[in-house]
């Protein structure tokens, strides 16, 4: 018998649809020992929450988040809000006993970051735990690749090349969504995009960024004021007035990691044509690796000496692939948004054993330190150490 994990999803808007759907999935076929239940669904905007939460199967429904992460009847607290919230909810559940999950960036600010980083210390030394939501870490492809650099198939790692390219913000006149406000977003590409090519570097090559030296731009700095949802799609402008962009559109950044490995990384919302684009390649002294998030089933692999034709696909869909046995057959692909069930159930497993889940606060705090040397970086224009003040070694 599994034992209930009672969830509340803070946050109605894509993600929180995102994670909504994936914990209904995480319920259908998760056999661990701990079963998630939907138990609230939490969010501003009145009008949608009674439809969300039924379409997800959540038992009830709130505009208080302050007083849900208080219940007696909620486990785990998952915050899918915009990043300007993520601090005061995220302490708040973790003082009041609550399991976090917090959508990335871990926050807006480095010192946010740290005060949060230090809140889920001490509540995992009294067994409540804290996780970072980099759902890419649980594509398939991306954990054989982790694997394949942590076992030396690569060698010693001299490049590493990231992109994530979108392009829904070329259209000046696409409106101007939380997204695009720096009181609540904290950054645009930066914090939204480079996070996952940060937290991707990160968790593949093993290694940490050790400086950086960056660009950031804003393209279109006044766009048509928003009415309706504020989400990636569907939004509308208003009529006629305008208002500032306070985030950055693009930014792009050279890095060394400790261990020697150049990178090269971009992050934008004006790549036309890139609708969801996040490539990583990493060369070593005995090996390539290449991932492509539109081919997410595969990675491509060249080996030193046994790869002369270049190279190889493999399509990782076997049973013995990662996080793989619970689905199809071999061949039978995967997609977007099972990466967010691999995500809860790992959360899972590790709660259920009395273990730190990963990613974890401390690696938002990593991810943020690197975010805020960009940001410093394209400033001075220079290179910039990553400040590692309160980052776990
Ligand atoms: C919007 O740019 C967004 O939804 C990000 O916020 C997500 O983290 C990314 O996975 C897809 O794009």
């Amino acid at each position: 018998m599994s034992e209930a994990l009672r969830v509340a999803v803070i946050g109605q808007g894509f993600m929180g649809r995102a994670h909504g759907l994936g914990w209904v999935r995480a319920a259908a076929v998760g056999d661990g020992p701990l079963a998630p239940e939907l138990a609230v669904l939490c969010g501003r905007d009145r009008g949608a929450l009674e439809a969300n939460a039924r379409r997800y199967g959540f038992a009830e429904w709130s505009d208080d988040w302050a007083g849900v992460v208080q219940r007696d009847d909620v486990d785990l607290v998952d915050i899918c809000t915009p990043g300007a919230s993520h601090a005061e909810i995220a302490l708040g559940a973790l003082a009041a006993g609550k399991h976090v999950l917090c959508e990335k960036p871990l926050a807006n600010t480095l010192g946010e970051a740290r005060s949060l980083a230090r809140a889920a210390e001490e509540a995992a030394a009294r067994g409540v735990f804290a996780c970072v939501g980099f759902n890419y870490r649980r594509v398939p492809a991306v954990a054989v690749a982790r694997r394949l650099v942590a076992e030396g198939r690569v060698g010693d790692l001299r490049h590493v090349r990231a992109a994530y390219l979108q392009d829904w913000l070329v259209d000046p006149s696409f409106p101007l969504t939380w997204r695009l406000d720096s009181g609540q977003a904290g950054s645009g590409a930066l914090g939204d995009l480079l996070a996952h090519v940060v937290d991707l570097v990160r968790f593949v090559s093993g290694d940490e960024f050790a400086e950086v030296a960056s660009v950031l731009e804003t393209f279109v700095k006044e766009r048509p004021l928003a009415s309706g949802e504020a989400g990636l799609s569907g939004t509308k402008a208003s009529s006629g007035a305008k208002g500032p962009v306070t985030v950055d559109d693009a930014c792009a950044a050279l890095g060394r990691l400790g261990r020697g490995a150049m990178v090269t990384m971009e992050a934008t919302r004006m790549a036309l044509g890139r609708k969801n684009g996040l490539v990583l390649e990493l060369y070593g002294t005995s090996g390539s690796l290449r991932f492509d998030l539109e081919r997410l089933n595969e990675l491509l692999v060249y080996e030193a000496g046994a790869s002369r034709e270049g190279f190889s696909r493999v399509l990782v869909t076997n049973p013995d692939d990662p996080y793989l046995s619970q689905w199809w057959p071999p061949g039978h692909v995967l997609g977007w948004e099972h990466t967010f069930v691999h995500e809860f159930e790992d959360l899972m497993a590790a709660i259920a054993e009395h273990r730190q889940p990963e990613p974890s606060f401390a690696d938002g705090l990593a991810t943020q330190a690197v975010l805020d040397a960009v940001s410093r970086s394209a400033n001075t224009r220079g290179w910039e150490k990553v400040d590692t003040k309160g980052v776990a070694k």
